[in-house]
Formats: C-alpha cells, sequence, structure tokens
C-alpha cells in the first residue's frame, strides 16, 4: 500500500494515474472500501448523478491529505472500487424509465409496454442492489468500512442492508433535503426517492433512523414520520431557527446525535446542504446545512463516541459540463466531504 510506501509524501501533489485522493489504486487492505455506483435511472429531475464519481475522483487529487479534523486518514487506506455492470445495467435502465419519468409515473393500467418497462427497472435496481450488498459483505468480513459513492439515492440499499446484518441494532444519520420515504416514486419501487422507506422495510437490525436538513417533504411522509417511532426528523426551518439564535444550533447538534444509537451508518445525500454547495443535484431545494454546520454534525458524531461501520454519498451530480477532469464544484464539495466522512469513520472504529 502506498502509505508504507516512504517515499509517499502526504503535501505532494497526486502522482499522475493514482487513486481516489492521490493514494494507491491497489490498496486490497485499506481500512474504507468505497464502491463506485455510477447508476442514476430513476432520476427524475434532473440526470447527471451517474457521473459523480468520475467527477469526485478528478476533484480528490486536489485535497490535502492532513485533515484538521480527523488528523491522517489516508494512513489506514482508502480505495475506490469500480464495476463495469453498473454502468450496463444504467443505460438499458435510463432508456426504459426516461418515458416513464415523463409521464410522471401516470402509467395506464393497460399500457403493457410501460408495465414491462417497470418490471425489467426493478429487475436491474435489484442487481444493483445485490452487487452493493455482496460487496458490503464482504468488506464487512474482512473487518473493513464498506462505503458507496453514487449514483442517484437508491444506490446505497445493500449497504444499509449488510451492516444492519452484521450489527443489529444499528443507527442511521440521513442528511438530505427530501425524507426518501416515499413508497415507491413515479412507479419505481427502487427509486431514489424510497430509499429509507425500503430500508426500514428491508433492512432487518435498523432500530433508528434520524434525518437531518429536510424541507421537501410529502404528506404522506410526514404521516410516516409521525406515525414511526423509529424516526426522529429535524426539518430545516428547526434548524435554521437554532443558527439564528446561535449557541442553540450547538444544542440541536447535540440532541440529534444524541437520538442514535452507539452504532451508526451515515447516508449522506448531498442536497441535504444548502445548494450554494451541489448546485448541479439532481432535485436542489432552498435552504439545508451550510458546509461548517455540517462539518460540525459529522464532528458532533465523533465526540460522542459513535462508531460509523458504514456510509455513502450520493446525488454529487457534476452536471451539464460531464466534468471528466473534476473541475466542477459539485464534483470539488464531494470529494471533500467524502474524505470527512472517511475520516470519520476510520477515527471512530480506531
Ligand atoms: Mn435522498
Amino acid at each position: 500500500m502506498q502509505h508504507t510506501d516512504p517515499q509517499f509524501d502526504p503535501d505532494d501533489a497526486a502522482a499522475p494515474g493514482s487513486g481516489l485522493f492521490g493514494l494507491s489504486t491497489d490498496a486490497e487492505d485499506a481500512a474504507v472500501q468505497i464502491l463506485a455506483v455510477p447508476f442514476d435511472a430513476t432520476t427524475s429531475y434532473r440526470p447527471g448523478t451517474r457521473r459523480g464519481p468520475k467527477g469526485v475522483l478528478g476533484a480528490s487529487y486536489q485535497i490535502d491529505l492532513y485533515d484538521r479534523q480527523f488528523g491522517r486518514p489516508y494512513l489506514e487506506g482508502i480505495v475506490l472500487h469500480t464495476d463495469p455492470r453498473f454502468k450496463k445495467w444504467n443505460q438499458e435502465a435510463r432508456k426504459l424509465s426516461r418515458p416513464i419519468i415523463e409521464l410522471g409515473g401516470h402509467i395506464r393500467p393497460d399500457d403493457e409496454v410501460a408495465h414491462e418497462a417497470l418490471a425489467r427497472i426493478e429487475e436491474l435496481g435489484e442487481k444493483v442492489n445485490a452487487a452493493v450488498q455482496s460487496f458490503a459483505e464482504r468488506c464487512l468480513e474482512e473487518g473493513r468500512i464498506p462505503a458507496v459513492l453514487g449514483g442517484d439515492h437508491s444506490v446505497p440499499l445493500g449497504n444499509m442492508i449488510a451492516c444492519a446484518a452484521s450489527y443489529p441494532g444499528l443507527g442511521i444519520l440521513h442528511v438530505d433535503a427530501h425524507a426518501d420515504l416515499r413508497v415507491a416514486f413515479e412507479g419505481f419501487r427502487y427509486s431514489h426517492a424510497s430509499i429509507l422507506h425500503n430500508v426500514l422495510e428491508q433492512a432487518e437490525g435498523v432500530d433508528k433512523l434520524v434525518q437531518v436538513g429536510l424541507r421537501d417533504v410529502g404528506e404522506r411522509e410526514i404521516d410516516r414520520i409521525v406515525g414511526d417511532a423509529r424516526i426522529h426528523a429535524t426539518f430545516d426551518d428547526q434548524w435554521n431557527m437554532a443558527r439564528m439564535q446561535g449557541p442553540a444550533l450547538g444544542d440541536l447538534i447535540r440532541d440529534i446525535i444524541d437520538e442514535l444509537p452507539d452504532t451508526i451508518y451515515i447516508t449522506f445525500d448531498i442536497d441535504g446542504l444548502d445548494p450554494a454547495l451541489c448546485p448541479s443535484t439532481g432535485t436542489p431545494v432552498p435552504g439545508g446545512l451550510l458546509w461548517g454546520e455540517a462539518m460540525e454534525l459529522l464532528a458532533e458524531v465523533a465526540r460522542a463516541g459513535k462508531r460509523v461501520v458504514g456510509f455513502d454519498l450520493c446525488e454529487v451530480n457534476p452536471g451539464p459540463a460531464r466534468d471528466p477532469n473534476g473541475k466542477a464544484w459539485d464534483s470539488i464539495v464531494g470529494a471533500r466531504l467524502l474524505y470527512r466522512l472517511c475520516g470519520l469513520a476510520l477515527s471512530s472504529n480506531a
């Protein structure tokens, strides 16, 4: 591994052809194993998160590896894996999903073509879920931290299922503008808008879901939040009120993290942040967490002594420029957020 290479200088510019964050690409023993899942077939508004992993990889070369908050995450090893099947499944699913998204999911009962398409999209979603789950199970067996880099927010289901199976009583910290508690969206069972519904239905071992940043939420989702004792949600207006009162935001953050059990998974939809930090994301909403506030939330996870056993970062969309070199703002923010999540997870398992 590169970190054991005496020639490796964390202050140097990334070497050409190096892996995520300028580290070695060949790091089977890396403590954090990240799977790129460039899949965005159910994105309902602005597609492009399939290019998130490439953009984040490009932008990751610019990061200073010493982190004032979490020290030297690079020493333990962080590696990004790719799997060509995701691209193939996404191309097929996107072709089938486009006409359905144009209809807003209003499919006539006698529209056989559309119903067949939905069935196939569901099948492809199941393939994504199974591939992610078996990746995560392998990591957990080897005592490593499984992470997913999306793609839209439908992709980390298998990671949460695997982590909850390994750590029953798991809590999920969910940062997002949306509650993602819809029972299917636009006809898609494995929709980006349904991920936490699917987690609560399918992942055995999840005791608690703590949601932060919510500001675009359906009426039935509100009913679900109120009616399910496992869910604790903080809405953007509450966050904003605490922010305006200064010290109250620190108290609110402590109360939020307090709701979680000791072992947690973090699912981070980048649109939970202020859209100034993710202007190209699929479904941006005004409001949200500022950068320093999100970092304070992660810092509080560490201070509270929670153990992060897995995580994902989804909905990073480099935008229309496609961004092969990682120079889009969304990619830059995404790469920095990903490094912080790695640092938090590593320090919490130390
Ligand atoms: Mn989401």
